[in-house]
């Protein structure tokens, strides 16, 4: 029988590096920043680049920045998370379905999908995948076919529903996450809110502080 190493439960801050908001010549940098701050996890999502860029990205920070046990999820792309050798995938909705990632990444790698409302995360839920996002619970810019915002509210329904971890994402910011973590989320998914600062390693911090005070989680 094959042991597959349990993974780490998805929780606490979720930084989101994008190259939508971040020159790719800057995304190691950023990475490295990233990890020094304190996150446990980076997701790499990169929709306008090419699949040799991607990969190269993808194989940098997995070698550079995640190390310490830091997750590597790639956004989209099944194929570039197995040859970067990343932790997992975030699939959304038109992506590769569930069952079929599954069977390509098999049970020791980590699948997160992208969810919008009940129906959505029920499902993913009972397909496997690993922890869902639902969002956007607030407006945001960032993904410019988002959905209207969802609000708090119903992000807290569809924490009463699932029982695989909730990541909140959209529009979130230092002001408003400890709102969204009091609705019961167990991560933020942060892009403009982090990315756009001058001081990445800061921000992650000010961020797993909050947190930790949400949770009375302390381990920096
Ligand atoms: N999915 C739902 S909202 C969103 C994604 C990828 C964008 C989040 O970006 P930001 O800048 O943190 O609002
Ligand atoms: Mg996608």
């Amino acid at each position: 029988m094959i042991a597959f190493m349990p993974f780490k439960k998805i929780s606490g801050f979720y930084p989101i590096i994008d190259t939508s908001l971040i020159a790719v010549s800057g995304v190691d940098n950023a990475a490295r920043a990233v990890v020094e701050g304190g996150a446990e996890i980076i997701q790499l999502r990169c929709k306008e680049i090419s699949a040799r860029e991607f990969i190269k990205i993808a194989m940098a920070i997995k070698l550079a920045a995640c190390k310490n046990n830091v997750l590597l999820i790639i956004n989209d792309r099944v194929d570039i998370a197995i040859l970067a050798g990343a932790d997992g995938v975030h699939l959304g909705q038109d992506d590769l379905p569930i069952e079929d990632a599954r069977r390509i990444l098999g049970e020791g790698k980590i699948i997160g999908v992208s969810t919008h409302n009940m129906d959505e995360a029920v499902i993913a839920a009972q397909k496997g995948a690993d922890y869902i996002s639902f969002g956007p619970i607030f407006s945001t810019i960032t993904k410019k076919d988002a959905q209207e915002p969802k609000g708090v509210e119903k992000l807290m329904e569809v924490k009463g529903r699932v029982k695989i971890p909730v990541v909140a994402i959209g529009g979130i910011t230092l002001e408003n996450a400890a709102e969204v973590y009091r609705a019961g989320a167990d991560s933020t998914a942060v892009i403009s809110g982090l990315l756009k600062s001058s001081d990445i390693k800061g921000r992650v911090r000010r961020f797993i502080t909050i947190y930790e005070k949400c949770t009375n989680n302390s381990r920096l």
